[in-house]
């Protein structure tokens, strides 16, 4: 880990000190609203006895999230360290250095932006900070897994910017054909490389060779792979996209919330004469934020810091070969899975074919069992989103509980069970064989106990 701290305004406090004020605080909080005390209880007792297979997710760090919920959050910092709008920030602005210094080692990066509240900010900071009104973008289409935040209709992005998207091939992969002939026919201002469903590798180089083609910028939202990015387990697009976007809490198990990373392109000179280095920080603050949230920046310099390790990049390969296991397994057991498996942490099943089920029902069912999945649109779908044909599953929370291939196939083998133990009465009714449910209850809790994810 990268370690900035010899500028400490004041000589570090004892950890009895900090053991103090957390027990404290978690005394007055049980004595001031057991309500809320005793949900957390009931928050973590649900966590450790559930199966989290959503993708989106990964459990976040204990150290990270206590620097989440630190005194950090009593700062007010409008600006950057070093040039902030209010006093108070010597160690605040040492922290912000820290996150900036480990985003940037982890992810080979020239220039690196700490302060986006999320992805979704990110990206809008991409689109608001290099694009007018209007401009034309492209990215992959919600349907097809792409993301609210590419240009979808319900979305700032959508209405914003004139939204075009490229789909799937009929075998679940980027027809980087259609890409190129959509950007061609579209010209679009930003071309937007990036998937929360795509369970293949991307192909950074073709995407920016589109890009130049058309004089788009390229942006690379790597959100969903940031983790195996990090670990070398997905290439880089550092290399490739004008500008990187990712969150901390997909697959960085940290928190939640965005980062804005540049490679070469860092010092590439815009119209106006800045740079695009220049042009990101200006965008975050104070185009589209105000003061940034400062404990949850003292979190990502923890997950940051933590991604840099040997333990790291273990866990990332692990999440890579648990998530072909199971995609490995549920085929064996006759589950159609989208493209044939996968490269990354996510496993698309399609339910509908495979089981007569939707994928509403499949989520509703797994979940009554303590298996977490999303429903999830498969190509060619003829359900909407809130129903779809498929579910998704991700390997990041499996790792994190340091599974082995024995327990993925007796998940993969719980899924099949309860999902042929359901019948869809309508498309978002079901009815599980009681049986089954009471026994594959048992079995995740199982589970869960034998595995549990460190330091919960
Ligand atoms: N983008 C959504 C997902 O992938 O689940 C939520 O973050």
């Amino acid at each position: 880990m990268t370690q900035t701290t010899d500028h400490l305004a004041t000589p570090n406090r004892t950890t009895g000190d900090l053991h103090r004020f957390y027990g404290q605080a978690l005394d007055a909080l049980e004595l001031s609203d057991p309500i809320l005390h005793d949900l957390l209880g009931a928050e973590l007792d649900r966590q450790r006895e559930t199966l989290a297979l959503v993708a989106s997710c990964s459990p976040v760090t204990p150290a990270a999230l206590l620097a989440e919920g630190s005194f950090f959050a009593n700062v007010t910092a409008e600006g950057y360290p070093g040039a902030r709008f209010h006093a108070g920030c010597v160690n605040v602005d040492t922290v912000e250095r820290l996150a900036v210094d480990r985003a940037k080692e982890v992810f080979g990066a020239r220039h690196a932006n700490v302060q986006p509240h999320s992805a979704s900010t990110a990206n809008q900071v991409v689109m608001t900070a290099l694009l007018r009104p209007g401009d034309p973008i492209l990215g992959l289409g919600l349907d097809a897994g792409g993301h609210l935040s590419h240009g979808a209709p319900v979305n700032a992005s959508g209405r914003t910017f004139t939204p075009y998207h490229y789909g799937l091939s009929p075998d679940g992969m980027i027809d980087y054909a259609e890409v190129r002939e959509s950007a061609r026919r579209h010209r679009p201002r930003l071309l937007i490389a990036g998937t929360t469903a795509y369970p293949r590798t991307i192909d950074w180089a073709v995407f920016r060779e589109i890009a130049d083609e058309v004089g788009a910028y390229l942006l690379a939202d790597i959100t969903h792979i940031a983790g195996l990015v990090a670990a070398g387990e997905h290439p880089s697009p550092m290399e490739h996209a004008h500008v990187v976007t990712t969150c901390t809490h997909k697959q960085l198990y940290g928190p939640r919330g965005g980062l804005i990373l540049l490679g070469e392109s860092a010092d590439l000179k815009l119209a106006d004469g800045r740079t695009l280095a220049q042009t990101m920080q200006s965008g975050v603050f104070p185009l589209m934020q105000g003061a940034p949230v400062v404990n949850s920046i003292a979190a990502k310099a923890y997950a940051l810091g933590a991604a840099g390790t040997p333990a790291f990049k273990a866990r990332m390969r692990d999440v890579r070969s648990l998530a072909a296991e199971l995609a490995d397994q549920l085929i064996l057991r006759g589950v159609r899975v989208i493209s044939g498996g996968t490269d990354n942490h996510i496993v698309v099943a399609d339910v509908l074919s495979s089981f007569g089920i939707t994928g509403v029902n499949a989520e509703k069912a797994l979940e009554e069992c303590g298996i977490l999945v999303n429903k999830n649109r498969i190509v060619g779908d003829a359900h909407s989103a809130r129903v779809t044909s498929g579910v998704r599953f991700g390997s990041n929370s499996m790792a994190a509980r340091g599974f082995d291939t024995a327990d993925v196939a007796r998940v993969a083998g719980l899924v099949v069970d309860i999902l042929t133990g359901t019948e869809g009465s309508s498309d978002t009714t079901y009815v599980i064989d009681p049986l089954v449910q009471m026994n594959a209850r048992e079995a995740v809790r199982d589970i869960c106990h034998r595995r549990p994810v460190d330091g919960y």
